[in-house]
């Protein structure tokens, strides 16, 4: 018989290559999406639902909300899932920032609700049960490169929200002998990223800049370092740290880093861009070799606390797991350059899922 799967946070970057990745593999696949005002707002879907030899037969959507503890009580209940992925949350670092209590109440106790859900429904036994966990939870790094054993000090309210979600997984294993596991990932991009984070921003900005549709991208920390890997890559991993005999949390992670210079560099170079610097700090530009400023620093994409450096150990998944990250840093850039050219020149990207 095949496994069923429930995904929370279906509609987002991960949702959308998880579902992908499960109906590939013969699963029944159930998505939760909230209600929004726009009725598209699962495009990351699209590929999936128009493939007319897809596996959309075994793919269902649900509407249901990380708040609202009875619409996922009910849906654990009728769905009895054999797995169940919590993808969903407001995810974005700067934003926590401007709505910390919203952050909480999706981050922190929604992932309560669904756990809660589980052991309410007598399901303790059957669902096994995946939290995205972060490594924003290292925060200000106490130890590098960082592992499952590297404290967190978390600099955010969506990390500290996390950490409730982290902790809360992590008894639920312990007082009631559920299959409940954090996957500690790493920053992972791809062309369904969300557009306000560093990557995306950078690959679509840099795109309008080279078709003339703009004519400049501004940034805030450019020294940021980050761990980025493909997101193909990590959901897979979601779905191996779910198939172990014992659950345990695992780091996911390339265990290489750069910087968003790095990256804006990269990405530049691929549409015969060649930037230099000058300037510091806030004033620093990054100027082609034309002479034209094409990336200016702005005061309002710093964060009020910044987490400067992410490096991950993903040693233990390599060796329980046998996982790990197959895309280059080089090819994760271009993969979303190419991606982001043809949605501006064509109104469509290639699909992701290919
Ligand atoms: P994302 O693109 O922002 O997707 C988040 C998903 O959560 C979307 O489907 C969103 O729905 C849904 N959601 C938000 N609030 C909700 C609510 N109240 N009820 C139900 N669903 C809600 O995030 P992602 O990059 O795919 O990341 C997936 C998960 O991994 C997130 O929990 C994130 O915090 C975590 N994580 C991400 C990374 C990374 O680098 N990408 C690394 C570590 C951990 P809408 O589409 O309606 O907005
Ligand atoms: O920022 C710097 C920024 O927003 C990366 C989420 O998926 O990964 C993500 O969180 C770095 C930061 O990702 C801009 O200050 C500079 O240092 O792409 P980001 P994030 O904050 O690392 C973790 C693992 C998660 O769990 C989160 O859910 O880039 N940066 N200039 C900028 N960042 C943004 N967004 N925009 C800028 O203009």
């Amino acid at each position: 018989i095949m496994k069923k799967a429930l995904i929370f946070g279906v509609t987002g970057q991960d949702g959308a290559y998880l579902a992908d990745a499960l109906l590939k593999k013969d699963y029944v696949v159930h998505g939760v999406k909230r209600r929004q005002s726009s009725l598209s707002s699962a495009t990351r879907l699209d590929p999936i639902f128009k493939d007319p030899i897809q596996r959309k037969t075994n793919f269902t959507l649900h509407y249901g909300d990380l708040t609202d503890a009875l619409s996922i009580s009910s849906l654990v209940s009728k769905i009895k899932p054999d797995e169940i992925y919590n993808l969903a949350a407001q995810s974005h670092v700067a934003v926590s920032f401007v709505i910390p209590a919203y952050t909480a109440q999706v981050d922190a106790l929604g992932t309560s609700n669904i756990l809660e859900a589980i052991r309410m429904n007598g399901l303790e036994n059957k669902a096994k049960f995946y939290q995205a966990s972060t490594s924003e939870l290292y925060g200000k790094v106490l130890e590098v490169p960082q592992s499952e054993t590297t404290p967190f000090n978390p600099q955010s309210p969506y990390s500290i929200a996390k950490m409730y979600a982290f902790y809360m997984t992590k008894l639920y294993r312990e007082a009631y002998g559920m299959f409940a596991t954090n996957g500690i990932l790493f920053n992972h991009e791809s062309p369904l990223r969300g557009e306000n984070f560093v990557t995306r921003k950078i690959t679509l900005g840099l795109s309008k800049i080279k078709l003339g549709h703009e004519k400049k991208l501004s940034l805030g920390n450019i020294d940021a370092k980050r761990d980025w890997g493909h997101a193909k890559d990590y959901v897979n991993a979601m779905w191996k740290i779910l198939q172990t005999d014992e659950p345990r949390d695992y780091v996911i992670a390339t265990g290489e880093q750069y910087s968003v210079r790095d990256f804006v560099e990269k990405a530049a170079l691929l549409i015969d861009l060649k930037i230099h610097w000058e300037g510091e700090g806030i004033n620093e530009v990054g100027i082609d070799q034309d002479g034209r400023t094409i990336i200016d620093i702005r005061e309002e994409y710093y964060r009020p606390a910044e987490v400067e450096t992410l490096l991950g150990d993903p040693s233990l998944a390599k060796k329980d797991l046998n996982w790990q990250s197959e895309t280059t840093f080089d090819s994760l850039v271009e993969e979303m350059m190419i991606s982001d050219l043809a949605l501006l020149k064509e109104g469509q990207m290639p699909n992701p899922f290919k």
